[in-house]
């Protein structure tokens, strides 16, 4: 029989009959977008969940980077990380400003504190760095630049769903911090993403700037993008909300798994929980040290994917190897030598709720030499 794929992740979904209730009670009230009753209840049940006090809902992962971008009239220069979803660097593009790459702490896959500051400049404004996998970065480092230089800090948690450093919200640290609820993400809404920020006056600023800049009926404050999550995924997410912890206990239990048999095997390592960090398990990423273990990283990946295992090279290429960023000063391999081994070395795992024994057995025996 011909074995199924098993793929990196799988998309959690709501309950198709409570689904079919939301929508009716949708098409009854014909109200489907533009800060819809859904749409509120979701912003409410998320702040709650993720312990913050301010969040707006978004289309996607990205635009809210580009709108917090353009909220905080960040201009000139962003430090930020070639290792992360080519979307973190393209928000800057998008906002006309020069990325500058600063290498990564292979501990964590998250840029290096230690190597932001020889990187400001005159013109530097911000920080964008990534909580890569959900890993959390050195925020206390990062932020204490950020104070020393007036540098502002805006935090991509797009994989960082629902993590907690010492009980609190992961999402706190920094000016303002973004989310993506992609399908491919621990908490979903098909597509979609969402902007955490502080105060009530951002908020509202936040909320003009994803809907064209309208302050009222008759005021555009700025040039605005449209970017409202409307009522059918606000809906789709508030039933979501109520899976998501059992799916995160799911994936802890099968990176148990993968840990237990992976320790034992020469030449891959992998992350272990950190420290007072309450995880999410969005990823499950595998590092290999090809003449330890015998084989390179893409002989393993393409086995694998003869085997139907398919598992992804999460972040390779760096950002900085694409064409549009490649000719940057800070873009030179020589700069980013963690970085660029990590991107040469990694491989993530399938890791989602619904992998079974058998499925976890089966990628472990395409590592199993
Ligand atoms: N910042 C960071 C750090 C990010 O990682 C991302 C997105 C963003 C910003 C931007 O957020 P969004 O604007 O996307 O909300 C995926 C996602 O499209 C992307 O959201 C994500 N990061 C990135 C890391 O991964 P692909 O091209 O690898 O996805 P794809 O379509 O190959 O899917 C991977 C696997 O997932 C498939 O083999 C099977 C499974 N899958 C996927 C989809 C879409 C399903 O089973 N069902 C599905 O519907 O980019």
């Amino acid at each position: 029989m011909d074995k199924k794929i098993i793929t990196v992740t799988s998309p959690l979904l709501p309950d198709l009959g409570e689904f079919n209730e939301c929508l009716k009670e949708i098409w009854d009230s014909k109200w489907i977008t533009n800060n819809g009753s859904f749409h509120k209840k979701l912003e409410a049940a998320l702040c709650k969940y993720l312990k913050v006090s301010y969040i707006s809902l978004f289309t996607n992962g990205t635009l809210p980077l580009i709108t917090a971008l353009q909220a905080m009239h960040i201009t000139g220069e962003v430090i930020t990380t070639p290792y992360s979803f080519v979307a973190t660097t393209h928000a800057l593009w998008w906002n006309g400003i020069k990325p500058v790459f600063v290498d990564i702490d292979p501990n964590t896959c998250d840029i290096d504190p230690n190597k932001i500051e020889s990187a400001i400049t005159p013109r530097t404004t911000a920080i964008l760095p990534v909580h890569v996998y959900g890993k959390p970065c050195d925020t206390k480092s990062i932020q204490d630049i950020a104070d020393k230089y007036g540098l502002k800090v805006l935090y991509d948690a797009a994989h960082a769903f629902g993590v907690e450093v010492n009980g609190e919200s992961i999402l706190k640290a920094g000016d303002m911090s973004t989310l993506s609820f992609h399908a491919t993400k621990v908490f979903n809404t098909v597509e979609g993403g969402a902007l955490v920020m502080h105060d009530e006056k951002t908020k509202k600023r936040i909320d003009y700037l994803k809907n064209f800049g309208f302050a009222s009926e008759t005021e555009v404050v700025a040039p605005g993008i449209n970017s409202k999550m409307d009522e059918i995924r606000s809906a789709y997410g508030l039933l979501n909300l109520k899976l998501v912890d059992g799916a995160i206990a799911s994936r802890k239990k099968f990176a148990e798994v993968y840990r237990k048999v992976l320790r034992n095997i020469n030449g891959i390592s992998f992350f272990d929980d950190m420290q007072g960090v309450k995880s999410n398990y969005s990823y499950f990423p595998i590092f290999i040290d090809a003449e330890k273990y015998g084989i390179t990283r893409d002989e393993l990946y393409l086995k694998m994917k003869e085997k139907k295992v398919w598992g992804r090279r999460y972040f390779y290429p760096l950002i900085s190897n694409f064409s549009t960023y490649r000719g940057l000063e800070s873009a030179n391999p020589s700069n980013l030598p963690e970085a660029t081994k990590i991107a040469d070395c990694v491989i993530c795992l399938p890791m989602h709720h619904l992998l079974s024994e058998e499925d976890v057995t089966r990628v472990l025996d395409c590592i199993i030499l």
